[in-house]
């Protein structure tokens, strides 16, 4: 049995589980590209790409090519200036070609980008792909080492000596990483896992009518194929889970807008899994909205989302004011749509999809009884008996005799205003592709097509592009950029290697990006759309979206201070500009000691009955994050350190309640619960770095013995650890079934080094085994999904395979210097 085959069934129960193995090397690419050729190069990109898209233009067929339910027309592009030659040299596998279950013989009818000309643009930290279609502009502008990465080609990297210590892997993982740099300074990265965000960016184009050139259909076209699931042929919530009415339905239909045929054995597999899931009817309340404004639905299957509740003045409990930052967005713009119940313009292969989708007849769908059908599969927070109450006072009560229109006119036209404002607060770019593409459909029913909100939201959603190995997806933000750059720096300055003049250069150019990419100014109004202090504040991608994020101030508050600290480096933020980073970092204590992720929470828990999105837990209001808290005290620590005076008494009662709330979330087992990555391991690492941080280990406390002791209860056979999503969702450590993971093996051993555990040995085995998945290039490779959110939702982290490896294996040679390991 060849690797390829080992590692699908390693994965069967997790099916979509990227792996490296079907990695296949292209030639090495020599460097052309200076500073300055780069820059040139770009310019003649960007004067080119506009040909490229009107070639695309032409080149889409529209749904007329769909006309009925089971035509035989497929996706037939045509082949613009010899295209068919442009194809990559060497074959590049995807995921698809090693999947038996997905591979069709239909698959030579799907046209092929040539993965050569796809081209990752960094702007100053927005990144967008593009595809050159013209030779020229190929030549001129040559594919970085980080597109190759990306792209999952060969950097053609050569063998580097074997390491003896750890500090060795790091420099070889260092030297691997440091080619990943883009030219503004940070490390860039696809951030996929979600099934539901190219819906939304899809429809977006689709109802307002954006046309999808030739090689974007293609690409999404194969990453859906690629995460088909290879038993049932449908789509879950995320890569790794299960077929889903959500994720089939919504998915589906992307497949039929962008053109794909019904009658190609993939569909006809994902639309038999749907019937048997119990059609599109069965979808969670964000499907039956999405295919409501398609039109495949009628409004009437969708429950209430009154824009009304807008109008609730501030001090009433449920204001959404209160909910948390991500629910309070969707909701708004989703609320003006369904308040208006607009719908598509009705096509040809709406029509299909209204017969393909549903297990019983179209015409003769109950859309009001169905409102609160939902597959059981899909159905991972049921609503509450208070929610069910309201909606059917909202539906039988105040839609049909309460609601009069002077009300509906001053909620729609407050809704809109906060949809304005978001749009302007961000330059469109807004909080998450998933408000994104909803504010781009608000702005074309409201400002209609061709207006500036719209072109500008088309132009915007493309920052939340990415194109990997496998083809084109949406990345659950627009991108990691500041958050992977902090740890990155952080990485190097746990292992000692900061002035080792070899990684000056690399580290001078992160320190400018977080210089360029703090945010300067508070939102404007920022009281009037509900927004808190931003000033000297750190999002989570970049300062356009603007959002900051109370752990992303704080790792990049702590990696300016490193670095500034550190012979060698240029002091670019002066006193002030730290200071005004840690007046924000202050601001994000709750009452009860921790901290949580945008604001401090605004609402109680029990508003979780008001959750309405049936698929994801915990989405309703702020809550306390061990990871957030974490961050933000050991990053007040290091600044106590160099400014003792500042602000003394905040600092110490947010490090007080920050560690009652440590203690008090301790797991009787041991561990912590994690919210943005999975999961015990990864919070009880910040955890134990909370305890660390005031003098706490294993010797002296009984929180971080326990911690210590349940990491160490879970290491398996090989010296690694191995924690699966399920423990999110479950709420119990569940180990993966596909065996150890780097990421997670490093986590453990960050947490064990950080408490002093006192025996070296099974910190050894830790280390050795991420010393033997090191690749002879200093590279580590693709493991099973790192993150996830709302309990439910998986999300790639790719480049904690280097941030964090690197930084355990750091960690270790600082403190056992003589240790070999090998
Ligand atoms: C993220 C990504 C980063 C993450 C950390 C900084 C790691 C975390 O410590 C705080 C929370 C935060 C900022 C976070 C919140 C929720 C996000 C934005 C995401 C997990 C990325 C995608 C997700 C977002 C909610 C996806 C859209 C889905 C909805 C349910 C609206």
């Amino acid at each position: 049995m060849n690797f390829c085959c080992s590692a699908v069934l390693a994965f069967k129960d997790y099916p979509h589980t990227p792996t490296t193995a079907n990695r296949t090397c292209l030639e090495a690419r020599p460097d052309v590209g200076g500073r300055n050729k780069l820059r040139q190069a770009l310019s003649i990109a960007r004067l080119l790409l506009p040909i490229g898209l009107a070639t695309a233009t032409e080149a889409v067929d529209d749904d007329t090519m769909v006309t009925t339910r089971y035509s035989a027309s497929a996706l037939h592009f045509d082949l613009p200036n010899g295209a068919a030659n442009r194809k990559s040299a060497s074959p590049r596998k995807r995921k698809s070609d090693v999947n038996p279950s997905i591979e069709s013989s239909k698959r030579q009818k799907m046209r092929e980008t040539d993965i050569t000309r796809w081209r990752c643009l960094d702007e100053k930290g927005r990144l967008t792909w593009h595809y050159l279609e013209n030779d020229e502009a190929a030549a001129e502008w040559p594919q970085s080492d980080a597109d190759k990465w990306y792209l999952g080609l060969d950097l053609g990297m050569p063998e580097l000596p074997k390491p003896e210590k750890p500090l060795d892997a790091v420099r070889n993982g260092l030297t691997f990483f440091e080619k990943l740099q883009l030219p503004s300074g940070e490390w860039g990265c696809e951030y996929g896992g979600p099934m539901f965000l190219m819906p939304g960016v899809v429809f977006a184009w689709y109802v307002t009518k954006t046309p999808i050139p030739w090689y974007k259909a293609t690409e999404i076209k194969n990453y859906l194929r690629a995460r088909a699931n290879p038993d049932d042929g449908g789509w879950g919530l995320h890569i790794e889970g299960e077929s889903t009415v959500f994720g089939t339905s919504l998915n589906y239909t992307v497949l039929r807008l962008i053109g794909v045929d019904a009658d190609e054995p993939f569909m006809i597999k994902a639309r038999a899994t749907l019937h048997k899931l119990g059609g599109a009817v069965r979808g969670p309340h964000w499907a039956k909205f999405w295919l409501s404004v398609l039109g495949v639905c009628k409004w009437d299957i969708v429950n209430p989302v009154p824009p009304e509740v807008w109008l609730l003045p501030d001090w009433v409990p449920i204001a959404p004011w209160r909910w948390w930052i991500h629910m309070r967005q969707v909701f708004l713009s989703m609320s003006y749509t369904w308040s208006k119940k607009w719908t598509c313009e009705e096509t040809d292969v709406i029509r299909a999809l209204r017969q393909e989708l549903f297990v019983e007849p179209w015409e003769s769908i109950d859309w009001v009884g169905n409102r609160n059908n939902i597959a059981e599969i899909d159905n991972y927070h049921p609503k509450s008996w208070l929610l069910n109450t309201a909606n059917w006072f909202l539906v039988n009560i105040w839609n049909p005799y309460l609601r009069a229109e002077a009300i509906v006119e001053k909620a729609e036209a407050w809704v809109s205003k906060l949809v304005d404002m978001e749009d302007e607060n961000t330059d469109f770019a807004d909080l998450a592709p998933v408000n994104a593409a909803m504010n781009t459909v608000v702005c074309y029913i409201r400002d209609g097509p061709g207006s500036y909100t719209v072109r500008r939201h088309v132009e915007r959603l493309e920052d939340a592009l990415w194109v990997n190995k496998d083809g084109m997806l949406c990345n659950g933000t627009n991108g990691v950029q500041n958050w992977d750059t902090a740890f990155a720096i952080q990485a190097v300055m746990e292992a000692g290697l900061a002035e080792d003049p070899r990684w000056r250069p690399m580290l001078t150019k992160a320190l400018g990006f977080l210089d360029d990419q703090q945010i300067r100014e508070d939102c404007k109004d920022a009281e009037v759309c509900y927004r808190s202090r931003r000033k000297g504040a750190w999002g989570f991608s970049n300062k356009v979206q603007g959002y900051a994020v109370c752990d992303c101030v704080a790792e990049g508050v702590r990696s300016v201070i490193l670095l500034q600290s550190t012979p060698g480096y240029p002091k670019r933020l002066d006193d002030q500009r730290i200071f005004d980073a840690i007046d924000t970092l202050l601001t994000y204590q709750n009452s009860s000691g921790a901290c949580s992720s945008y604001e401090p929470t605004r609402g109680g828990e029990w508003m979780e009955a008001l959750n309405a999105a049936e698929v994801f837990g915990k989405i309703m209001v702020e809550y306390e994050y061990v990871e957030c808290s974490t961050a933000v005290i050991t990053a007040l620590s290091l600044f106590s350190q160099h400014w003792p005076d500042y602000r003394t008494d905040e600092i110490k009662r947010i490090k007080t309640g920050v560690l009652a709330f440590i203690k008090r979330s301790q797991y009787p087992h041991g561990g912590w619960y994690g919210s943005w990555a999975i999961c015990f391991t990864y919070a009880t690492m910040f955890a134990l770095e909370s305890l660390a941080s005031v003098g706490e280990t294993y010797e002296n406390s009984s929180y971080a013995k326990k911690g210590c002791d349940f990491l160490i209860a879970r290491q398996r056979e090989d010296g690694g650890w191995s924690e699966s999503y399920r423990s999110c969702e479950r709420d119990e450590y569940t180990e993966h079934p596909s065996g150890s993971q780097v990421v997670m093996t490093a986590w453990a051993v960050i947490a064990l080094i950080r408490a002093d555990y006192p025996d070296i040995e099974p910190i050894k085995r830790g280390i050795k085994l991420i010393m033997d998945r090191q690749q002879p290039n200093g590279e580590w490779l693709q493991e099973a999904i790192e993150g996830v959110f709302n309990k439910s939702c998986m999300i790639s982290y790719p480049n904690y395979k280097f941030t964090f490896t690197m930084k355990a294996l750091g960690m270790f040679a600082k403190k056992y210097p003589n240790e070999t390991v090998v």
